[in-house]
């Protein structure tokens, strides 16, 4: 729609995972967006969005974005041409590849590059070129205790199953705010509305946190747990399922094995028997189980704080093992599965080797998970004697803030031969690369926000256009990650972006294949559309996707032409759908709850609690605290920081502590208190809040703007904070190999 130069155009929001529905006006002779709206007509969000929804014209507007290619010099960053960047990189990985082997380049990805879908695609291609076993991500500090359990029960490692709110009676939420975070890996947005929603029908929102929460004020109940103990109240709560007589899987009786070893398994931990360590009322944790089992359509979900504990993967087996024993995962109003409309999570070939301990990192020899080290390994990696990563390129990441011992990395980074990043702004990570390389950024190119369309409590698809021409002389990152991959592989780029798009038309076709309809290459090159090499990429899966047109086989299915036509950004594709057995690409299409992945860390589990209990007989140290994390809703993670909207008024970077607490620490609010732990030591103001638990502490973490050489002076002037990764060491969930960032102990003092 045109009116004089004004333009309305509707997209999606790419700045978390609720992707709500935006209606965008712009002013084409300003070359300016002059206003972004929630999209009431949006079948989704209905008009929702948060402070957030305004970030990515923010970005777009920001002077201090990075536009072109730099390089470091003696006088400080120097515009390069691309040909000149892409010489130098891919000369020299080639040359270290070749003098040091391939695990001398080291990779790191950032989270938003889970919003660009080219991205996405191209970044397989590069790790397949570079095959490095040092490839680290931020999910090392997030979800990989989920993708492990979902990889050993039902045999996807990223097909999670999400709360199906719109029908259940009973949430219980562990772990997460998702009335902050706009929820992750539960796709909803307005995640208020929905808890309200389902009050109103008479059901009820449960939250198990630490802390008093923005969700927890919401919901009917709240459970304050001591951080990292989840995995015994989870035990305790099948147990009680098993001597209550309620273990009935439902539809997924026949498929599930080693119920009876979980029930020996869980034998130990009783309501009463974990009390003492997880700080819940065996009578509270008794009631809850009561009301699970009374309630026919109830979901237990949990999210980042059962992740990034010391005992992660197994409070999220144990959390999917009470959706199966009760007969909620796979059904209405339980924990459910989408179908994505670009597919890829239908009935397969059995999954492959198990993704855990194919390789192991140099310095201490920690296992890999999902074909990734822990982050926080990073530095040590980086300068392990004899093997040392020698080239790293990060992606869309600011592991300096973001991971565990952001200090140490930032310090290794120093001892890199090259360091690149694929980045938009140089901070406390890009600062101390060699060479950046900025792309486009979401107003300049068109996305689909694929990744997390696998992960929404209503299925959809969704199309959002890019609103202007890229400035001149910027990139895709897509695009940039195809000539880093193709130069590696001493390929052209379009020879290289030929050998993925051939990729996706052999998928297209064995997908038509295994669902029965005729399908080749001739007739997917002459039909596929896209303005670009990525839009023909999923032109194809959607049009073999679940829903697609199959080519024309399905003429009434959907295809990448009929989502751009579609008058909103977002597609209703239904609700959520049972969707096991079918898929289940297990042995045998079995559901084994003792996967030797879990039975493995039972001996852990029931050393620790040991040690828990008798600690928990005796008195704790005076100052000894746990210190956990919490999110702002307009903060996301580091980077949103160097806009003015998102970083004025009282600063946020604060420790919360309760008020009892703060009388025996000697801390008062608007006070500071000197945090001491095993690696680090920090001054953080005080902020005195009932909303905390006794013993338990809480810092935001992505803050810490305080290193020389970052160019986000709206960051280090308006709202530096301090960098909580710097007061937590390497500890890992060492199942999973995740960071533990969550229950981290300190000591606290008035400073
Ligand atoms: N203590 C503690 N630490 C945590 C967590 C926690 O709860 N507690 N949470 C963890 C979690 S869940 C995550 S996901 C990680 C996040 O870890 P990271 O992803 O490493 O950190 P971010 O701060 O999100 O950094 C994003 C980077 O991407 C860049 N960027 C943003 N948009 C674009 C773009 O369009 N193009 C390009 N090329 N670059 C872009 C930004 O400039 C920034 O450098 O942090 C983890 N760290
Ligand atoms: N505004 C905003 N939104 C975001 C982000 C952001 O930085 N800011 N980041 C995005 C990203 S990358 C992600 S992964 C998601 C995360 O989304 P969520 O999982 O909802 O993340 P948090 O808000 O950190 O909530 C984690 C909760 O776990 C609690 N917790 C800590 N330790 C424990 C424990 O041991 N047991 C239990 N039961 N609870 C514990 C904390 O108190 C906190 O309330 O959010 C996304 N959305
Ligand atoms: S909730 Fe997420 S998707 Fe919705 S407007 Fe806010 S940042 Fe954007
Ligand atoms: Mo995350």
């Amino acid at each position: 729609m045109t009116h004089n130069n004004i333009e309305t155009l509707r997209r999606t929001c790419p700045t978390c995972e609720a992707c709500c529905g935006l209606v965008v006006q712009v002013d084409r002779e300003q070359q300016k967006i002059i206003s972004i709206k929630g999209d009431v007509e949006d079948h989704r969000s209905q008009g929702y969005v948060c402070a957030k929804s305004q970030a990515f014209n923010y970005i777009y507007e920001d002077g201090e974005r990075l536009r072109h290619p730099v390089k470091k010099t003696g006088d400080g960053w120097q515009a390069i041409s691309w040909d000149e960047a892409f010489d130098t990189i891919a000369g020299e990985f080639t040359r270290i590849r070749q003098q040091h082997g391939k695990d001398a380049i080291a990779f790191y990805v950032g989270n938003p590059l889970g919003h660009d879908f080219a991205a996405g695609v191209y970044l397989q291609s590069l790790m397949s070129v570079a095959g490095t076993e040092r490839f680290f991500s931020a999910g090392t500090v997030d979800q990989h205790p989920q993708q492990l359990v979902c990889w050993g029960l039902i045999g996807h490692e990223w097909l999670f199953p999400v709360p199906d709110l719109d029908r259940t009676d009973l949430f219980i939420c562990m772990g997460a705010n998702p009335v902050v975070s706009q929820g992750s890996i539960i796709g909803k947005p307005d995640i208020k509305a929905a808890m309200n929603a389902i009050q109103a029908r008479g059901g009820q929102c449960v939250v198990i946190d630490p802390r008093y929460t923005e969700t927890a004020a919401v919901a009917d109940q709240h459970i304050a747990i001591r951080p990292g103990t989840d995995a015994w109240f989870l035990m305790a709560f099948a147990n009680v399922l098993f001597s209550k007589g309620a273990v009935d899987p439902g539809h997924l009786a026949p498929h599930v094995d080693g119920i009876d070893a979980l029930r020996e398994a869980v034998s130990a931990y009783t309501p009463e028997s974990t009390e003492a360590v997880t700080g819940v009322p065996a009578a509270t944790l008794r009631q809850l189980v009561d009301s699970y089992c009374a309630t026919d359509k109830a979901a237990l979900y949990g999210r980042i704080g059962l992740c990034t504990q010391e005992f992660g993967m197994s409070a999220h087996w144990m959390l999917m093992a009470i959706n199966i024993l009760a007969g909620k995962l796979d059904r209405e109003g339980g924990m459910m599965f989408a179908t994505a409309p670009v597919g890829g999570s239908g009935p397969g070939a059995e999954s492959s080797e198990k993704p855990y301990g194919r390789w192991h990192s140099r310095v201490r020899g920690v296992p890999e998970t999902c074909g990734e080290l822990p982050a926080s390994l990073m530095a040590e990696e980086i300068t392990a004697p004899g093997e040392e990563v020698r080239a790293l390129l990060t992606i869309c990441g600011n592991p300096v803030l973001s991971v565990p011992r952001g200090d140490k990395i930032r310090e290794a980074l120093g001892s890199l031969e090259l360091m690149v990043s694929l980045d938009i702004y140089i901070n406390e990570t890009t600062s101390q690369a060699d060479i950046i390389l900025p792309s486009t950024v979401h107003p300049e190119h068109s996305n689909v926000d694929v990744t997390f369309q696998n992960f929404t409590a209503r299925n959809y698809a969704s199309y959002s256009p890019r609103i202007f021409e890229p400035e001149a002389g910027l990139k895709d990152l897509g695009e940039i990650i195809l000539e880093i991959s193709a130069r590696m592989a001493g390929l052209g780029r379009d020879e290289m972006e030929g050998f993925v798009y051939q990729g996706m038309v052999d998928m297209g076709c064995r997908r038509a294949e295994q669902d029965g309809y005729a399908l080749d290459a001739e007739t997917i090159n002459a039909a596929v559309t896209g303005d670009s090499a990525p839009e023909r990429y999923l032109d194809i899966m959607l049009r073999t996707g679940p829903y697609g047109d199959r080519f024309g086989a399905n003429p009434d299915g959907l295809s990448l032409e009929k989502l751009k036509r579609h008058p909103q950004a977002s597609m209703d594709l239904g609700p959520l759908q049972s969707r096991l057995p079918d898929v289940l690409r297990t042995p045998g299409k079995r559901i084994d709850l003792m996967h030797e992945l879990f039975d493995n860390d039972l001996p852990r589990l029931h050393a620790r609690f040991d040690e828990l209990t008798q600690q928990a007989a005796g008195t704790a140290p005076d100052n000894a605290m746990q210190l956990i994390g919490r999110r702002h809703v307009r903060d996301m993670n580091s980077w949103l920081h160097n806009l003015k909207p998102y970083v004025r008024g009282k600063d946020r970077c604060t420790m919360l502590v309760n008020s009892a607490d703060a009388r025996r620490l000697g801390l008062t609010d608007g006070g500071a208190a000197r945090v001491v732990s095993a690696v680090g030591e920090a001054r953080v103001p005080v902020e005195v809040s009932d909303q905390m638990m006794n013993g338990v502490v809480s810092i935001p973490h992505g803050f810490g703007h305080v290193y020389p050489g970052s160019q986000q002076s709206t960051a280090e002037d308006l709202l530096p904070g301090v960098s909580c990764n710097d007061l937590i060491d390497e500890s890992l969930d060492v199942a999973s190999s995740t960071c533990v960032v969550n229950g981290v102990p300190v000591s606290v003092y008035p400073a």
